[in-house]
């Protein structure tokens, strides 16, 4: 394991967080902190579909979109990934606006998504915690405590691993792993 990761194990699948970078992740599926046009953007977008190729952005023009909260699968193109997941996280603005519950159901249908694909493996950044704001800490206890809790229920994901750029965010991410009770 790299320096500083940490993972839990979850029944028999496991929760992983490591720093790194979300395109290079060779697994069933990684998401991409997308907007509601799905056709590219900056941050983790732009890195996906720059490393991935025109065949990611061919398949998500005929998508349509995509509610905040919600996830559609395309290609990973030429990525090592065979799949990325695009979802929408909501953009921050006080935390009264639904925010926790659109974060949740992000990482939900994400990983719901996976499931009706047969995806074992699945790679998450920090979904809305670039240009859309989300308090980290706040962003990192969400999504850590809802992967845990679909994994309780849903058996056939193996791994889900967070991929944080930085060695900060990733230490936050690390400590609300960390922070979740025992069962
Ligand atoms: N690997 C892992 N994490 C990354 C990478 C990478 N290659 N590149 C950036 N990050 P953001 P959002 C981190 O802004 O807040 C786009 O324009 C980054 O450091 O990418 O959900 C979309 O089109 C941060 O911690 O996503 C939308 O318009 C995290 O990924 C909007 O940004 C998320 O930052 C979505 O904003």
């Amino acid at each position: 394991m790299k320096t500083g990761a940490m993972e839990r194990k979850v029944g028999s699948a496991i929760i992983e967080i490591v720093q790194g970078d979300l395109t290079r992740e060779d697994v069933d599926a990684i998401v991409n902190a997308a907007n509601k046009t799905l056709l590219g953007g900056g941050g983790v977008d732009g890195a996906i579909h720059r490393a991935g190729g025109p065949a990611i952005i061919e398949e998500c023009r005929k998508l349509h979109g995509c509610e905040t909260g919600d996830a559609k699968i395309t290609t990973g193109g030429k990525l090592a990934a065979r799949h990325v997941i695009h979802t929408v996280g909501p953009v921050y603005r006080d935390g009264k606006h639904n925010e926790p519950q659109l974060l949740a159901s992000c990482h939900r249908r994400s990983l719901e998504v996976a499931v009706e694909h047969g995806l074992k493996t699945v790679s998450f950044p920090a979904i809305s915690c670039g240009v859309y704001g989300y308090p980290i800490p706040d962003a990192a206890r969400i999504a850590v405590s809802t992967v845990e809790a679909f994994l309780k229920a849903h058996p056939t994901i193996e791994r889900v691993r967070f991929v944080l750029f930085s060695k900060e965010v990733q230490a936050v991410f690390a400590r609300a792993l960390e922070a979740l009770p025992d069962y």
